[in-house]
């Protein structure tokens, strides 16, 4: 593999799972593998995490890793061809890419979506730039449609956690005060559509994700139908897509609490944090036997670990 920007650049998603669940059993395996090699981690946005996890990852392949909180600490980066830099941006994505890439042998990105425009979000400025004028691999760690490293260890959770073959996993929307990205329900959505599981989406009306993604997944607008016999709740907010960016409704009735986890087959409680307490999901839930939230958060090292290998073994 070179880049991991997407779910699909895996081209075994459940052989990969396999291999990270291993990697549990002697995570210094492959300790010699990345010995000499540097990982740049480039966060325009919050981290903690996909920050500490991805760097974990590194250290046990024997990695090196540089940091950068970029949106603070960074020049202010200019992405657009041709533009007179006579205003807020001090250096182009062309000198920066290149230059960093001198530095490393990996560049991670962390880019959130704007949520203020959509076509430039959807247009992955960010990313897609490192990618165009970076001379080194490119590890997405959340850009503005997409967070695969999180979707890949959710997968290893849901494999680790199921006690049939083919459980029932239902995506949940749930309320919140600020208007949050799409790309941690997105690649939910395209690693389940890989899995070919029992899989269902549940969210008001106006929060349909982006069709091109959720295609042919079943959408059901009642959230305690969806949760009927469900084996794993997995729940996240996100703002509209429709509506760009807004925040159309923080209705408390979809929050998830004991009384909506009746409804369901005693299943298991997943988020990828960081999470609103009491707003997104109540205390009772997050903090009953049913949630693996900590085991989730756990296997973003070993999601990381195994994207990792692979872009090693191809350097
Ligand atoms: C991010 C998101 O994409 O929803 C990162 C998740 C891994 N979450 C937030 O920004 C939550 C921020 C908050 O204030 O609750």
């Amino acid at each position: 593999m070179n880049n991991f920007i997407h779910i699909n650049n895996l081209d075994n998603l459940q052989l990969t799972v396999k291999e990270a669940i291993d990697l549990k059993t002697d995570e210094l395996k492959f300790k010699s593998l990345g010995e000499g090699k540097t990982i740049c981690l480039l966060f325009f946005n919050n981290s903690l995490r996909t920050r500490l996890s991805t760097q974990k990852a590194a250290q046990n392949l024997g990695m090196h890793t540089i940091v950068m909180n970029f949106g603070s600490e960074g020049w202010q980066l200019e992405f657009e061809d041709g533009v007179v830099m006579n205003e807020n941006k001090s250096e182009h994505i062309k000198e920066a890419a290149k230059v960093i890439s001198q530095y490393c042998d990996i560049v991670a990105i962390r880019a959130f979506a704007s949520l203020t425009d959509k076509e430039k979000d959807e247009a992955e400025i960010v990313l897609n730039n490192f990618k165009k004028y970076a001379n080194v691999p490119v590890l997405n760690m959340e850009s503005s449609i997409g967070h695969p490293l999180q979707a890949l260890a959710d997968a290893i959770t849901i494999e680790e956690y199921k006690a049939v073959k083919k459980p029932k996993v239902v995506l949940s929307w749930a309320p919140h005060p600020k208007a949050l990205p799409h790309a941690v329900a997105n690649s939910f959505v395209e690693m389940m559509q890989l899995q070919g599981a029992d899989f269902v989406i549940t969210h008001p009306e106006g929060y349909e994700l982006n069709p091109e993604i959720t295609k042919n997944s079943v959408i059901e607008y009642n959230q305690e139908k969806a949760f009927e016999n469900a084996d794993f709740v997995y729940v996240k907010n996100w703002s509209s897509y429709k509506k760009y960016g807004q925040v159309l409704k923080t209705d408390a009735n979809w929050m998830i609490n004991t009384d909506k986890m009746k409804f369901t087959n005693n299943a298991k409680f997943m988020h990828c944090l960081p999470v609103r307490r009491n707003v997104v999901v109540a205390d009772e839930v997050i903090d009953s036997e049913n949630s693996i939230v900590i085991q989730q958060a756990n296997n973003r090292t070993y999601s990381a670990q195994i994207v990792l290998k692979k872009i090693l073994e191809n350097l």
